[in-house]
């Protein structure tokens, strides 16, 4: 495969694991898996044939570590990104007395008063420390780093995960957990 060819089937392969797999007769179970021969015989009928070392490549060298198989090789997902709903067995997990949620100025009167809500992901997304919640902002526009008072509102009840690269992620925050700095 040449890499225009890699680079174009990952992005064929995001859409069909992460948003439309019925888009070619696909199902995923409900941790977002689906059948390798059933995957490369799907691709197939739509013209696009793939043995299963191109696909083993296309995995292996995606910069994003986008997909994976599982254990026997059998299987494959994709890491994140989902529209689907599937539950990629995040573990519960006790987090740091505080995190960082890095959003811009133009919310935070919103958050402050509603908290922090997690608008079309799966999740609030919250960072080990200050500097990558600052990157995350900065997306948005002037960026504002407010802490949450994760330790605390896991003694309250509140759940905690960690996804598989380092993200810490919670259904909703209180106002009252969270703290400007
Ligand atoms: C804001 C990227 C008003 C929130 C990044 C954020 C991250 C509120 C925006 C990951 C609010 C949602 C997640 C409220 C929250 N009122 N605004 N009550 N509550 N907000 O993109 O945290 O490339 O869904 O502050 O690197 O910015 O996707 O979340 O600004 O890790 O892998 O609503 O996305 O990773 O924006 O980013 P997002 P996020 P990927």
């Amino acid at each position: 495969l040449s890499e225009a060819e890699t680079t174009q089937i990952s992005k064929y392969l995001s859409l069909v694991l992460r948003h439309k797999p019925e888009m070619i007769g696909l199902a995923l179970d409900e941790n977002g898996w689906t059948d390798v021969p059933t995957l490369l015989h799907a691709l197939s009928r739509r013209q696009i044939t793939l043995s299963l070392a191109d696909l083993r490549h296309v995995v292996a060298t995606n910069n994003k570590q986008r997909f994976a198989f599982n254990d026997d090789q059998t299987r494959i997902r994709a890491n994140q990104g989902h529209s689907v709903e599937v539950a990629l067995g995040y573990e519960e997990k006790q987090p740091p007395a505080l995190l960082y949620h890095g959003t811009t100025v133009r919310y935070v009167g919103d958050i402050l008063e509603e908290g922090l809500k997690k608008q079309s992901r799966h999740h609030v997304h919250l960072s080990a420390d200050e500097a990558t919640a600052r990157t995350v902002g900065q997306r948005r526009g002037k960026p504002i780093v407010l802490g949450v008072k994760a330790a605390e509102m896991a003694a309250a009840g509140h759940s905690f995960y960690q996804s598989a690269n380092g993200v810490w992620l919670t259904e909703h925050v209180p106002p009252a957990f969270i703290e400007p700095l």
